[in-house]
């Protein structure tokens, strides 16, 4: 879909370079930017150069207040489609027209670091989507986990001031392992559920494209006959969830610090569009309390195994920005942003984002107006009687700005007819005035022991391994050990573990008797959609294998390999000494796109190395190619050796029959083999000495240590 009515409005505000001239703001002509204007050749430069002093001002003024959190972004264009009419749950025109490209812009974001930070630093990730439908702007704020640290926005200021770097050496960044994030934690016991998932693999996605999104909070659909039903958002990655290695994630940080926004940028570049398809857990009113945890509590998710995902749509981002800083930095999400059919709950966390975003917005994009901006326009025609403001654009020509007016016969009038505009939804409310915690949001543990059953083994050892790691970062060993107290309540064993790795000693005793828990009813024990390991692994679009070349390298291995991956929308990059042209065994010749000094092995999914023998011979003698190889089998990455480079794995210190190692029978064979290791994605089985990934790591008993880099 290359036009939509929103991209049409955009291209009013598109300055396109072609046969223009430099002017100044006022569009006067300009014949010469170079210079200042000075009295004399060698004189002092002079104040009624508005042409410098144009330009300078602006320039002084190009920085607007970062995002106070979710600061790191990267952005995307595209459109959703309906599958079929959701009008037996609500009346939003955007899920009732299987007919409708509704357009789309997608901010995914790190939370914790400041606007430079690197991508792959361990953390939540923000997945904004704003629709701009025929009924106005929605937009779902979610992020790529479906629970939240803490229960109720008072605390959020507590919590980010806590993870932030800390203020009096402004250390460390875009990283949640020092005291001050863990102290608040230790002390917060609600946090349990979320750190399970931030200690997880979700937390270092391999790539946007391959992480789930969440609403979080519970939401209503209100159906056109005005019934109402609990929801939860979900968005599913057709490419299926895949993660890094924390090795990796760290040295990626230096190596590629921009490693997600180019891959969402390439693969939109290259046409191949990431899709998910969205989905709704719909839950009946008179359902409210069928669950052992209260829908409102947004530490809470609803096991897919209770009630499944009902998949009623696909988003598809098809085009990046033209301009980073007018889409990207400016577009403004607003959980308030809401449209007839969708309507909000009263989850304390979800209450107070809606009054933090629109205030968010004023400091930031410096006024009321920000909705004028044409990343924030709606699509929907806008009438209303807001005027002036700082950086007003539209041009009121009403005399009446006010309602009830007659002056201008009424207009604009009120909504009215089926559907009327957007309507509360009329949910009956009492109680008292009062600043207390419900009972029903107590139980702190239950669903940490829930996710932590459903991991795979390798998942399992990852967390202990994230929990050794940040914990062992943390200098005061009264938080260490009053986090680990808190863990014995999710599990005994887990806890004690990870605590052997940082150097205490648990009481068992201690905090476990405290532990409320569920009341039993609609539970279950292990969700397996909760584990990675039950992800689909088909499509590889845009993953990219490193082919490392020498002289006299054997072709025929390069291009069966190359048209097997491509065929699969993965990418190939050619890795060799220098960038000069690279001799093959038929005597052509291949130019590399990388050399060992430009490329490097954490950023790619596999290894590929082909045949013959002057090629091998130069890569054995080469002890960055030795590396390369050495640290994608640290890494879990399959491996392809052609005929000779067998040679090349036993002097990287590759076991030639580990898993996820392919060696070459024929070119064909070879290149259909490796691009089945490259489906799988990591072969964890090396760190379980070749045992395969038990399904369950409480039916395996304990997780075996696995020998990372
Ligand atoms: Fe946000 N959040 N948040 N948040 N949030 C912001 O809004 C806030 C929360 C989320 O790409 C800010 O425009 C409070 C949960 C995303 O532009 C700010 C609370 C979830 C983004 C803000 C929360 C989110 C934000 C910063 C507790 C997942 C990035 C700049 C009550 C469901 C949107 C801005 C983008 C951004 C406040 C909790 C997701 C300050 C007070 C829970 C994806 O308004």
């Amino acid at each position: 879909m290359k036009s939509s009515k929103k991209d049409d409005q955009l291209d009013g505000f598109r300055n396109k370079p072609a046969d223009s001239t430099l002017s100044t703001d006022q569009g006067v002509a300009i014949p010469h930017t170079d210079d200042s204007l000075k009295a004399g050749l060698r004189g002092p430069s002079l104040m009624e150069d508005f042409h410098l002093r144009e330009k300078i001002t602006h320039f002084d003024h190009e920085r607007i207040p970062e995002r106070v959190v979710h600061a790191r972004g990267s952005g995307a264009h595209g459109y959703f489609q309906a599958y079929k009419s959701l009008s037996d749950l609500t009346s939003a025109g955007f899920l009732c027209d299987p007919a409708r490209q509704t357009p789309v812009f997608v901010r995914f974001s790190t939370v914790v670091g400041s606007r430079g930070s690197a991508d792959t630093a361990r953390d939540v990730r923000g997945f904004a989507v704003k629709f701009y439908t025929q009924e106005g702007n929605f937009d779902l704020v979610g992020n790529n986990m479906p629970v939240f640290f803490i229960q109720d926005g008072i605390k959020f200021p507590d919590l980010i001031h806590a993870v932030k770097p800390e203020p009096h050496h402004e250390m460390p960044q875009a990283a949640s392992a020092h005291d001050t994030f863990w102290d608040f934690v230790s002390l917060t016991p609600e946090t349990t559920h979320m750190l399970m998932w931030v200690m997880s693999d979700r937390a270092l996605p391999r790539s946007l494209r391959m992480m789930e999104g969440f609403g979080v909070h519970t939401f209503r659909l209100v159906d056109g006959k005005g019934k109402s039903r609990f929801c939860k958002f979900h968005w599913k990655p057709l490419l299926g969830m895949h993660s890094l290695v924390w090795d990796e994630a760290q040295k990626i940080s230096g190596k590629d610090p921009d490693f997600h926004r180019r891959d969402l940028w390439d693969s939109i570049d290259a046409g191949v569009f990431p899709e998910w398809e969205l989905g709704v857990q719909v839950v009946e009113e008179k359902d409210e309390f069928a669950f052992d945890f209260d829908l409102l509590d947004p530490t809470k998710l609803i096991p897919e195994e209770l009630i499944p995902v009902r998949r009623v749509g696909k988003l598809t981002l098809n085009r990046n920005p033209d301009n980073f800083f007018a889409e990207t930095e400016q577009v403004a999400f607003h959980v308030g942003n809401l449209v007839p059919g969708i309507d909000i709950t009263n989850d304390p966390l979800l209450q107070a984002r809606l009054f933090s975003y629109l205030d968010t917005q004023l400091t930031r994009l410096g006024g009321p107006n920000f909705a004028e901006i044409p990343i924030n326009r709606p699509i929907a025609p806008v009438h209303n009687h807001q005027q002036d403001g700082l950086h007003r654009q539209t041009l009121n020509t009403s005399r009446a700005m006010y309602h009830p007016n007659s002056v201008e016969k009424g207009f604009p009038r009120l909504a009215s007819g089926k559907p009327p505009g957007f309507v509360h939804f009329p949910e009956h409310l009492e109680g008292p005035k009062t600043r207390q915690r419900s009972e029903s949001f107590l139980d702190h543990f239950s669903q940490a022991t829930l996710f932590l059953k459903s991991q795979s083994v390798p998942e399992r050892q990852h967390l202990v391994e994230a929990f050794q790691f940040e914990l062992g970062m943390v200098t005061k060993k009264d938080i260490r050990r009053r986090l680990l107290e808190n863990l014995l309540n999710v599990d005994e064993a887990f806890a004690t573990e990870i605590a052997q790795g940082v150097g205490i000693e648990l009481n068992r005793a201690g905090d476990s008797k405290k532990r409320p828990s569920g009341k039993g009813k609609n539970r279950v024990e292990s969700s397996p959609a909760l584990s990675f390991e039950n992800s689909p692994k088909e499509l590889i679009h845009g993953r990219c294998i490193a082919v490392l070349i020498g002289p006299g390298f054997q072709e025929a291995d390069l291009r069966a390999a190359r048209k097997a991956l491509e065929a699969e929308k993965a990418k190939v990059e050619v890795i060799s000494v220098n960038l000069l042209p690279v001799r093959t065994t038929e005597g052509k010749s291949v130019e590399p796109d990388k050399t060992f000094l430009t490329a490097a092995s954490v950023t790619y999914d596999g290894v590929l190395i082909p045949g013959g023998r002057a090629s091998i011979d130069a890569l054995l003698a080469n002890p960055d190619a030795l590396n390369f190889v050495k640290e994608a089998f640290q890494h879990f990455k399959p491996i392809g050796a052609g005929k000779e480079a067998v040679e090349l794995l036993g002097s990287s210190d590759v076991p030639a029959d580990a898993p996820g190692i392919v060696v070459a029978r024929n070119a064909e064979s070879f290149a259909k083999d490796f691009v089945k290791a490259v489906k799988k994605h990591r072969f964890f089985e090396r760190a379980t000495k070749g045992k395969p990934p038990g399904k369950k790591s409480g039916q395996n008993g304990k997780p075996k240590k696995a020998s990372r880099s």
